[in-house]
């Protein structure tokens, strides 16, 4: 049920409330990259050991577009794989597969009821996913009603995004408010109204070729991609023709935003008045880039390389995680049925 914690714990600077609930998913739809990363999954980590937090991977989601069963497989274990590599303690928070709580497709079956489809057409992700030619298949049309479903049912109050979920996590407070109103008394709601948190600094991080960084355009660049392959991506990202002599603008390059995100103070400072003084080329800046990259994921890349010959590890995890997380879903699970009046025959007296 809701966090024992108090709401009158003050946050430490720049950190959310202790009392927050987070929760949050990531499709296991390919390679993570550093979208997912700066936009999500450091929040995540950086908050999983101060605050109650529960990340799923969202596998029902990702049956959306990917119709390969080994690929979805693999997949979901790599997403695994990246969270442990990147410091995720799995005796502090939950980690699971989004599966291993079926009870998530019940609510969102009674939040279906209770969102229309004109609503759900106006969805910018959807509209921008059939814009690419993608199947217009129910699925993806309800991919938010079942998002809402993923953080409502654990009791979130807080869901660390990047900006494109805005609009999702709009709607999981619409339906949060509208089943609350719909089956209960004012003063006994069942759901917690939960906000984004959405860090402004990190808000879209862009591609290779400037669009939004996402697994389906192929412009992104893997939180564990190295050596040649990385090279090759940072290589290739997309820059104007300024010549190399002449002074540039940092804040109209993807270069610079992403090493933005990886550069400490000092470093952004120096390599912001190279670009003002001109005779810095974008070479220059993508070799920086490279270097911040492989300093940044270092650990990381040798916890996952070690962590890779273990799977059984990985499923103790997730077998573990997705156990408690089942557990905190029934709790809410129950309430719901008996607000909207559904009689499971095997829970209740006749
Ligand atoms: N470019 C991005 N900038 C900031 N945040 C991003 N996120 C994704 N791309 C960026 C954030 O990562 C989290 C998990 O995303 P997801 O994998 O569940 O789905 P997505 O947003 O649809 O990511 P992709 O790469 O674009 O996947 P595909 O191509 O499969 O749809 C979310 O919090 C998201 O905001």
């Amino acid at each position: 049920m809701p966090s024992e914690r108090t709401r009158s714990n003050p946050p430490a600077p720049g950190l959310p409330a202790s009392s927050e609930v987070i929760v949050s998913g990531i499709q296991p739809s390919g390679a993570l990259h550093f979208g997912n990363y700066f936009g999500a999954l450091r929040q995540h980590i950086q908050l999983h050991k101060t605050h109650e937090a529960w990340y799923f991977i969202v596998n029902y989601h990702t049956l959306t577009t990917l119709r390969d069963r080994d690929k979805l497989r693999r997949y979901t274990l790599d997403v695994a794989l990246d969270y442990l590599a990147l410091g995720f303690d799995p005796e502090a928070a939950c980690l699971f597969a989004q599966s291993d709580v079926p009870e998530v497709t019940e609510l969102a079956w009674i939040f279906n009821n209770l969102t229309t489809v004109s609503q759900l057409e106006k969805g910018v992700a959807y509209k921008d996913k059939v814009a690419q030619g993608l199947a217009p298949n129910a699925g993806l049309l309800t991919y938010p009603v079942l998002q809402a479903a993923d953080i409502l049912i654990y009791g979130g109050t807080l869901v660390p995004v990047g900006a494109d979920q805005k609009q999702h996590i709009e709607m999981t407070r619409v339906l949060a408010e509208r089943f609350n109103r719909t089956y209960c008394l004012e003063d006994d709601p069942v759901f917690p109204v939960p906000e984004p948190w959405i860090l402004s600094d990190v808000a879209v991080v862009p591609g290779l070729d400037g669009r939004k960084m996402s697994k389906s355009y192929d412009n992104a660049i893997g939180i564990f991609e190295e050596g040649k392959a990385l090279r090759k991506k940072v290589m290739g990202i997309v820059t104007d023709s300024t010549p190399l002599e002449a002074p540039k603008d940092p804040e109209r390059d993807h270069v610079f935003t992403l090493i933005r995100l990886f550069a400490d103070e000092e470093t952004r400072t120096r390599i912001t008045e190279a670009y003002r003084a001109g005779g810095y080329g974008y070479g220059h800046a993508k070799k920086e880039l490279l270097r911040l990259v492989d300093e940044h994921f270092a650990e990381a890349r040798l916890r996952r390389k070690d962590l890779a010959r273990r799977p059984d590890d990985v499923l103790d995890v997730l077998r573990e995680g997705g156990r408690k997380a089942r557990e905190r879903a029934c709790e809410y699970m129950e309430r719901v049925r008996e607000r909207v009046g559904l009689i499971t025959t095997y829970r209740d007296a006749p």
